[in-house]
């Protein structure tokens, strides 16, 4: 069978971005199993010739309205799909949907019909209001990086900025690369709606969240970005447990210091 990519190569560009991610998120231990998605807009990329493709699935139901996502197209990792699976063959363990005029619902259009991620309506609810806000950002990407959330099990880590200025004063690639921090979501059942809506909320202001005891959502121009903004603040996290295994407290850079940062790389807060 003719794959959707071939002759394509934006679009191949872009999913052997989401292939190469994948394969960095198992290495480093952060997708046991099928843990993580990732879901990429495609819209740009989409000629006349897929616009006419006909659906391989029958018409699914997101469970949600999203209104700026009508005609819109996504990459979407398959549901129950292994990360490192994904690496080695993307579009057997992940698809392309088209979302529906009614906003409510989409059809698989290719290679195969594979069902995308259980964390769709949250995926879609954020990329829906990237478009409402006018964002450049592509790409959402939830994994399991283990420092980061060995962290949030600490409840001093979850007060508002904490962790974001703590991970901040480690090494100064940090703040530098993830400028807007990283918000917190206290504990919520996996793929709730009410995980979904703090997400959307806590996004407004950080372009990475951690989800407590579970892990982190992030969101940016392409996937390769919102993978290193997780890997930058792991990193940080990595820094801080080594200093506290070897026996003492990180002094980390001071106020100073993150001021002339700040102030040089003109960072926004
Ligand atoms: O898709 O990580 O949170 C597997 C998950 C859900
Ligand atoms: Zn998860």
């Amino acid at each position: 069978m003719k794959s959707i990519l071939e002759n394509r190569p934006a679009l191949a560009k872009e999913v052997n971005k989401v292939a190469e991610v994948a394969g960095y998120l198992w290495q480093k231990g952060w997708a046991e199993r099928n843990g993580g998605n990732i879901t990429i807009n495609i819209t740009d990329l989409i000629d006349d010739e897929i616009r006419q493709l006909a659906p391989i699935s029958e018409v699914k139901q997101i469970g949600a309205t999203l209104p700026y996502l009508k005609g819109c197209y996504f990459f979407c990792k398959g549901t129950n799909k292994r990360m490192r699976d994904l690496a080695r063959w993307p579009m057997e363990h992940g698809s392309v949907i088209r979302i529906l005029d009614d906003c409510a619902s989409y059809v698989i259009i290719a290679d195969n019909a594979v069902q995308p991620t259980s964390e769709l309506p949250s995926h879609l609810s954020v990329h829906n209001d990237l478009i409402r806000k006018g964002s450049p950002y592509k790409a959402s990407l939830h994994t399991h990086p283990i420092e980061l959330i060995a962290m949030s099990h600490n409840p001093e880590f979850l007060k508002k900025d904490i962790l974001t200025n703590l991970l901040w004063s480690m090494i100064p690639e940090t703040k530098a690369f993830c400028p807007r921090g990283l918000g917190i979501i206290p504990y919520k059942l996996p793929g709730s709606v009410e995980l979904a809506d703090a997400t959307l909320k806590e996004l407004n202001e950080y372009d990475v969240v951690m989800w407590e005891k579970h892990g982190v959502f992030a969101i940016g121009p392409d996937v390769m970005e919102a993978f290193d903004m997780v890997d930058t603040l792991s990193k940080s996290a990595q820094i801080y447990i080594n200093s506290r295994n070897m026996g003492f407290e990180p002094k980390g850079m001071s106020d100073e210091q993150m001021k002339e940062l700040t102030l040089v790389f003109h960072l926004p807060k």
